[in-house]
């Protein structure tokens, strides 16, 4: 066997992908979209994703990667935070204007605001030194040997080449203000021969490349050999490069080889070349969502994949220790502090989301359409809309007072009507779990379209009893809202849920779930009427699973690697039921993020990007 199929082999095994549940090769059409596996013979176009670079996403596009801490994603752009909305917590900092600031998000929250003041040091601004570089020997001003002057230090030093890559020198370069970082970490430079290297040391500088000063990142003494332990720079300037086939045109205007995307390393500055790869080369891996991470930052601690799998199955990997500020400036003398650390420990002071995790472990002993019957607690994010006498929709728990559910199940002249029904499973026999609330206010979507289902979603707020000032409902839990359109994709095994009817139209009294796949390009089955951005399909190559009358508003789950379960659609329209061809619509929840957080609150659905 080949090592190329032995690749392709393994992370079929790894991604339990490739199979389905019967182990049978998945042969329909649009089931699965293949992972690029790099062999000799596959081409660097192969990797790129070209329909998704004309979306034009950056560091910034916050429905590939997280935003930083000191930022929030709206409409899938990380925007600058307030500084009053990071956590309090923290050790000063001091920025280049002088100005000192409680912590260091704080801090970066006000650069991100406004760029002119920058990180200086941590701690106290006491030092009268400046941080300061500058590059040397080069034939121009965007080129040189890197030399920095650190805050509490009056020398100059030059930086160690050795752990200096591109990643540190797009930071040197922005720092420089060249706003489109390096061009490369090599250049001619004419070092003059009787060069003296002061004290024979150099600095290793360590960045992560989220940086915009050299400042921030961490440096330690290390005594050097010769000049050839120098690091240099030539920084991107418009005149360097000219295009050609093989380039690679950044976000930010900036050309690179095309042999340096989807390689885990952010060559852009932008990132870029990394955010919308079809497989990863060199050190890197792909992460679900299409972004290519190194390697090295699996199993680190932070999750990097939006989708989470580069931390999970990590017993037994390396695992850095956190270190936090003080513990980094303490353990090694000779270090400036760790930024990074720092980045990463107020990431985890942010409030964590209960959302998603059932409180039981699931039991689906007992045996929608040709679906198995759900038991207490299997759903317990679901709803069932009683309108007059009738049980006409399903609804998903979603935090708070808050139900969501479609647009073409509510109408809000009709709000006295509806009754909202918690933990119900057997209509004939009920359960005591059960209880029944009555709806405050219904919002429908002000671009719901009746005729062609578009928009097809409705919030739904639960009446508070007269003493609580909160809603109450032991027995559910609510589900995730998805934050971004790149959670899941075609041929992820998803749940939908329902009391809706059963095959040949058969009226249901209990809860039925099955399982059913994302598919793809639906417009096929749908000409005309299915709306990418808004909708998702969903079904099985048989139709044999699927929902129908009376499941409309109810939940379609997906779950990620950590199980964690999000509300990825809302059972909307479908030619028919059950039938092959016809898959199920759904409302693409993800897509509705904003609409909904605008109407609830962020804080009751947002656990990222807050
Ligand atoms: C309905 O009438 C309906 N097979 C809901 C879902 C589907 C079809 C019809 C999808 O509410």
């Amino acid at each position: 066997m080949k090592l190329a199929q032995v690749i392709l082999l393994l992370s079929c095994v790894y991604l339990s992908l490739c199979m389905d549940e019967d182990q049978k090769p998945l042969q329909w059409e649009g089931i699965k979209k293949p992972e690029v596996t790099l062999t000799s013979e596959t081409s660097q176009e192969d990797l790129v994703d070209q329909k998704c670079l004309t979306e034009k996403h950056t560091h910034l596009s916050c429905h590939k990667v997280f935003c930083q801490p000191w930022q929030r994603c709206i409409e899938g752009k990380c925007i600058c935070k307030l500084p009053y909305h990071c956590p309090k917590n923290g050790t000063t900092v001091c920025s280049t204007n002088g100005k000192s600031f409680p912590t260091y998000c704080q801090l970066k929250s006000f650069e991100c605001l406004r760029p002119e003041a920058k990180f200086l040091n941590s701690g106290a601004c006491t030092a009268t030194g400046q941080f300061n570089i500058s590059l040397k020997y080069g034939s121009r001003d965007s080129e040189g040997i890197v030399e920095v002057k650190l805050v509490d230090q009056d020398k100059k030093m030059f930086v160690c080449n050795n752990s200096w890559g591109i990643t540190q020198a797009n930071v040197a370069c922005l720092n420089l203000g060249f706003q489109q970082g390096a061009l490369d970490t090599q250049g001619s430079f004419h070092l003059p021969e009787d060069l003296h290297i002061n004290s024979t040391e150099c600095l290793q500088v360590h960045c992560r490349g989220f940086e915009s000063s050299l400042a921030e990142c961490t440096f330690t003494k290390k005594k050097i050999k010769s000049h050839q332990g120098l690091a240099g720079v030539v920084c991107y300037t418009q005149d360097a490069v000219s295009p050609t086939s093989d380039s690679f045109q950044c976000v930010n205007g900036k050309l690179i080889p095309k042999k340096k995307t989807c390689n885990g390393v952010n060559d852009c500055g932008d990132q870029s070349d990394e955010l919308c790869c079809k497989g990863c080369q060199g050190r890197s891996f792909l992460c679900k969502s299409g972004v290519c991470i190194l390697n090295k930052h699996k199993c680190n601690g932070e999750v990097d994949c939006i989708t989470g799998e580069d931390e999970v199955g990590c017993e037994g990997a390396y695992r850095p220790k956190l270190k936090g500020l003080r513990g980094a400036q303490e353990s090694t003398e000779n270090r400036t502090a760790n930024m990074d650390a720092e980045r990463k420990r107020i990431k985890s002071l942010f409030p964590q989301l209960a959302c998603g995790v059932k409180n039981k472990v699931p039991s689906r002993r007992k045996r929608v359409i040709g679906g198995k019957a759900a038991q207490v607690g299997d759903f317990p994010w679901q709803v069932a809309i009683r309108e007059d006498e009738k049980f006409s929709c399903g609804g998903i728990y979603i935090g708070g007072c808050w139900v969501l559910t479609a647009a073409h199940c509510v109408r809000v002249s009709k709000i006295h009507r509806y009754q909202i029904w918690i933990s119900l499973i057997d209509w004939i026999n009920p359960n005591s779990e059960i209880k029944v609330h009555t709806a405050n206010r219904i919002i429908i979507h002000e671009n719901y379209n009746g005729g062609n289902f578009q928009n097809d979603i409705a919030l739904i707020e639960l009446k508070k009893l007269k003493t609580q000032t909160n809603c109450v409902l032991p027995t559910t839990v609510p589900a995730c809202v998805p934050w971004s359109p790149y959670l899941f994709h075609p041929g992820d095994k998803c749940i939908v849920s329902g009391l809706g009817r059963e095959r040949d139209n058969q009226k249901a009294f209990s809860l039925k779930w099955g399982e059913v796949h994302l598919i793809g390009n639906c417009s096929k089955f749908y000409p005309g009427r299915f709306f990418e951005k808004e909708m998702e399909c969903a079904g099985t190559s048989d139709g044999s699973i699927d929902a129908c009358k009376g499941d409309s508003g109810g939940p379609l789950v997906c779950q990620d690697v950590k199980n964690v379960t999000y509300i990825w659609g809302i059972v909307s329209w479908g030619e028919n039921c059950g039938k092959p061809d016809s898959p199920g619509v759904y409302t693409k929840v993800a897509n509705y993020f904003d609409w909904i957080s605008q109407h609830v609150g962020r804080s009751l659905i947002s656990q990222y990007n807050v």
